[in-house]
C-alpha cells in the first residue's frame, strides 16, 4: 500500500521522497486522514518505540519530526478549507518545558479548517504567556497541548494562573496530548479533553455550543 511506502520513507528519514509520495497520494485522491494516520503518525509512533527500546536516539527523532513537519505543510490545504464562516477564537500552545509541536500543529490546522481563528503561541509557553495572550486576544477557548508526563502539571499551573488573573470565567479550556486523559482533564478542572485532532474540533464545537 502507498501509505506503507510513506511510513517506511519516514523511518528512513527521506524527506524528499516522503513529500513526493504524499503529493502523489493527494493527487490520486487518497483520503488525507489515511495519509496522516497510516503514513505519517504511525511512523512517528514507531520512532517513539525505537527510541524507548534504545534503537535510535534524539537526533533521529529530530530528523523524523522534520520529515513529518514538511509533509504536514503539503497536507495543510487539504486540512484547512477556505471560506468557512468564523466560529470563534482559540489561543493554543504547547506548555512550558515541552518542545513537541507536531500534534499541536495538527490540532491547529484542523481547528482552522473547521472555521476557528487560531492564535498559535508555539512551544514552551509559560502560564504568564498564556495569561497575556488571553488578556490581549480575548479568545473563546484556551487550548493546551503536552506530550511529556513531566510537563503535564504545567496545564494545572496555567489554569491556576487564569484563576489568579480573574480570566478563568471568560474562557473554556481544552487540553490534549499523548499522556493526557479525560481523568487528567477532570482533575485539573479543564472544560474539555480531546484525544486527537479531529476530536479537538468536536470538543471545541461542543464547548461553544456550535
Ligand atoms: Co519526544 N518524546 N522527547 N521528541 N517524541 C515522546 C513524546 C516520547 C513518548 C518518546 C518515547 O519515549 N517513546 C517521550 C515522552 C515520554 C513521556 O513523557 N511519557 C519523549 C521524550 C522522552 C523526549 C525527550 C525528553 C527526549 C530526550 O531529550 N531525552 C525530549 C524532550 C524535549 C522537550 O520537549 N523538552 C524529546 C524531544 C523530541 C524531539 C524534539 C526530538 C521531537 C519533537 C519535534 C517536534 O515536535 N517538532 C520528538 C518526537 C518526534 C517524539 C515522538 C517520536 C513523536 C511525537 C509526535 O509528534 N507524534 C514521541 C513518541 C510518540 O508520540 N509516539 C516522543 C505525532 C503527533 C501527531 O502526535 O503529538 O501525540 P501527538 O498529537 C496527537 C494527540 O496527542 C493529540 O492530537 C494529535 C493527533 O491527532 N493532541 C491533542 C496533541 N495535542 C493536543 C491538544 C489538544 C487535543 C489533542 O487540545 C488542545
Amino acid at each position: 500500500m502507498a501509505t506503507q511506502k510513506i511510513y517506511e520513507a519516514v523511518l528512513n528519514f527521506e524527506k524528499e521522497k516522503v513529500n513526493e509520495l504524499v503529493n502523489a497520494e493527494l493527487e490520486s485522491g487518497t483520503d488525507v486522514l489515511s495519509i496522516l494516520n497510516a503514513g505519517l503518525i504511525s511512523a512517528l509512533d514507531e520512532v517513539g518505540r525505537r527510541f524507548t527500546d534504545g534503537v535510535l536516539f534524539v537526533p533521529e527523532m529530530i530528523l523524523a519530526a522534520n520529515v513529518v513537519t514538511s509533509a504536514l505543510e503539503i497536507l495543510r490545504p487539504a486540512l484547512v478549507e477556505e471560506d468557512v464562516q468564523p466560529k470563534g477564537t482559540i489561543v493554543i500552545g504547547t506548555v512550558q518545558g515541552d518542545l513537541h509541536d507536531i500534534g499541536k500543529n495538527l490540532v491547529s490546522m484542523m481547528l482552522e479548517g473547521a472555521g476557528f481563528e487560531v492564535i498559535d503561541l508555539g512551544v514552551d509557553v509559560t502560564p504568564q504567556m498564556f495569561v497575556q495572550a488571553v488578556k490581549e486576544r480575548q479568545p473563546d477557548i484556551l487550548a493546551m497541548s503536552t506530550l511529556l508526563t513531566t510537563t503535564m502539571p504545567m496545564m494545572k499551573e496555567t489554569i491556576d494562573a487564569m484563576v489568579e488573573s480573574k480570566l478563568r470565567d471568560q474562557i473554556k479550556i481544552l487540553v490534549g496530548g499523548a499522556p493526557v486523559t479525560q481523568k487528567v482533564a477532570d482533575d485539573i478542572q479543564a472544560d474539555g479533553f480531546a484525544k486527537d485532532a479531529p476530536n479537538s474540533v468536536i470538543q471545541a464545537r461542543a464547548l461553544l455550543n456550535l
